[in-house]
C-alpha cells in the first residue's frame, strides 16, 4: 500500500489529523493495534477549549457537539470547606465545552469513514521503518501475515504506550519527567450532576473533581494511591468519600446511583524533546503526558495535529520545508505552557503524602489569592480556556 502520510493510532490526535490532512488535499491511512470497539470503549477526557473545538466544526465533524455539549462559563474551586467560582468568561471572554472525548473519537470516526478514508484496526505489531531516510514505511500484522505502507511521513498518534517514540534511536532525545505519588479513581454514573459548572476540591483526604458528560451523567473524581485496586472500592464507599471532600452544600445535593464504570489512573508528567526525528512526527500523547487535573491532555493533541498538518500542507503545497522543521519548537513550546499549568493544578489541589503543615499552608494561601485576586484569577482561568495557537 502507498500513501503520503501513514498515522499510527486512531485516537483524536490521529483521527483529527487524518481529517485536516484530507482537507489539505493529502492522502493518510491510519493503522491501530486495537478494534473500534476497544477504542470507543475508552473514557476518559471530558473538557474541550475552543481550539478543538473549531477544529472539529471545520472539518466537518462538530455537528453533533454543536447540538449537546454543554458550554461552561466558570468553573469552582473548594478549599477548607468553601468553595468560589472562577469566572472563565469574564476573565478571558471564552468558555470550556463539556463534551466526551468518546464522542470526539466517535464523531471523528464517522467523519473519516464518510470520507472514504482508509482505517485498519486490530493491527498487529505495527512498526515504524526508515524514517531516518527518504522513503519510510510502516508495518504491521493481521492474521500471521505483514502488510507494508510506504510513505513519505509517519505521524506517531499512539499515544503514551505507543510504538513510535520508543522507536527513536538512543541518544537522539531528551525526557522530562515527574510521577506524582497518587492516582485518580473515576466512576462514570447516570445520575445528575450535583453542580452546573465542575468543582475541582483540595481536602485534608486529598483532592475531588465533579465533572459531567451531560445533565443526566455524572463524572466524578477521587485522589487515591497508586498501590489501590478498583475492585476495592464499591460505589458505596465512592460516594461516602467523594461526600467528605466536598463543601457542606455540595456534599448534601449529591445524588448517587449505581456505577458504570470505574477506573483508576496514574498522574504523570511527561514531555520528550524533540517530537519530530527525520520523517517521524510525534503528536499527542505520544510526545507528553499531562496529569488530567487542567484538563490539557486533549486539547494538547489537537494543537499538535494543528501544527502538524499545516507543516504538511506547506510541504505539499510548495514543497517549502520551513513548517516541517519548525513543529517540534512550535506543538512543544505550547504544550510546556500546558505542561506547566497541569503541573501547577496538580500541586495546588492534591494531597502530598509528605507534605509538611508548611506546604498545606501554600496551597490553602495560594487558593485564598486566586480567590481575591482579579489578576490572579485571570491568569488561571487563561490557561483554562486554552492559550491560543
Ligand atoms: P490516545 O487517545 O491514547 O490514542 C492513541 C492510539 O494509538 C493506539 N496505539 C497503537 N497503535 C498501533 N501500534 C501501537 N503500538 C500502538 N500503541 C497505541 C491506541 O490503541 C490508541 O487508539 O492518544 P492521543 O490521540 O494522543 O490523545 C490523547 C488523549 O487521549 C489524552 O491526552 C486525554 O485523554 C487526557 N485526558 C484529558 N484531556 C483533556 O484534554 N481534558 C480532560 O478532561 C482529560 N481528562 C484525560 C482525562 C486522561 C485520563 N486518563 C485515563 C489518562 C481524564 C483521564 C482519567
Ligand atoms: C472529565 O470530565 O473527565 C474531566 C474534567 C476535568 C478534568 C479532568 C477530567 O480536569
Amino acid at each position: 500500500m502507498r500513501t503520503q502520510v501513514a498515522i499510527v493510532g486512531s485516537g483524536p490526535a490521529g483521527l483529527l489529523l487524518g481529517q485536516l490532512l484530507h482537507k489539505a488535499g493529502i492522502d493518510n491511512v491510519i493503522v491501530d493495534r486495537a478494534s473500534k470497539a476497544h477504542i470507543l470503549g475508552r473514557v476518559r477526557a471530558g473538557v474541550l477549549e475552543d481550539g478543538m473545538a473549531r477544529q472539529l466544526t471545520a472539518v466537518g465533524a462538530g455537528g453533533r457537539m454543536a447540538a449537546e455539549a454543554l458550554v461552561h462559563d466558570g468553573v469552582w474551586l473548594a478549599f477548607m470547606g468553601r468553595r468560589f467560582r472562577l469566572d472563565l468568561k469574564a476573565h478571558t471572554g471564552k468558555s470550556v465545552l463539556i463534551y466526551g472525548q468518546t464522542e470526539v473519537t466517535h464523531d471523528l470516526m464517522d467523519a473519516r469513514e464518510r470520507a472514504g478514508l482508509m482505517t485498519i484496526y486490530s493491527a498487529e505489531n505495527v512498526r515504524p521503518h526508515d524514517f531516518d531516510g527518504e522513503s519510510p514505511s510502516v508495518t504491521y500484522d493481521t492474521d500471521g501475515i505483514e502488510k507494508r505502507i510506504d510513505c513519505a511521513f509517519i505521524a506517531g498518534c499512539d499515544g503514551q504506550h505507543g510504538v513510535c517514540r520508543k522507536s527513536l534511536p538512543e541518544g537522539a532525545t531528551t525526557v522530562f519527567e515527574r510521577v506524582y505519588p497518587f492516582g485518580w479513581l473515576g466512576l462514570l454514573a447516570d445520575v445528575p450532576p450535583v453542580s452546573e459548572e465542575l468543582v475541582y476540591a483540595n481536602h485534608d483526604r486529598g483532592f475531588a473533581l465533579c465533572s459531567m458528560r451531560s445533565r443526566a451523567r455524572s463524572r466524578y473524581y477521587i485522589q487515591c494511591r497508586t498501590d489501590e485496586r478498583v475492585e476495592d472500592w464499591s460505589d458505596d464507599a465512592f460516594w461516602d468519600e467523594l461526600r467528605r471532600r466536598l463543601p457542606p452544600d455540595a456534599a448534601e445535593s449529591v445524588t448517587t446511583g449505581p456505577s458504570f464504570e470505574k477506573s483508576i489512573a496514574p498522574l504523570r508528567s511527561f514531555v520528550i524533546e524533540p517530537v519530530r526525528f527525520g520523517r517521524l512526527f510525534l503528536a499527542g500523547d505520544a510526545g507528553h503526558i499531562v496529569p488530567p487535573t487542567g484538563a490539557k491532555g486533549l486539547n494538547l493533541a489537537a494543537s499538535d495535529v494543528h501544527y502538524l498538518a499545516e507543516a504538511f500542507g506547506e510541504y505539499y503545497a510548495d514543497g517549502s520545508e520551513e513548517g516541517l522543521r519548525a513543529y517540534s519548537e512550535k506543538a512543544l513550546g505550547r504544550a510546556w505552557k500546558a505542561v506547566r499549568f497541569s503541573w501547577w493544578m496538580t500541586n495546588l489541589l492534591h494531597r502530598f503524602p509528605d507534605a509538611a503543615p508548611f506546604e498545606r499552608r501554600m496551597q490553602e494561601t495560594e487558593l485564598a489569592y486566586l480567590s481575591q485576586s482579579e489578576r490572579a484569577a485571570a491568569a488561571m482561568a487563561e490557561n483554562y480556556v486554552g492559550l491560543p495557537y
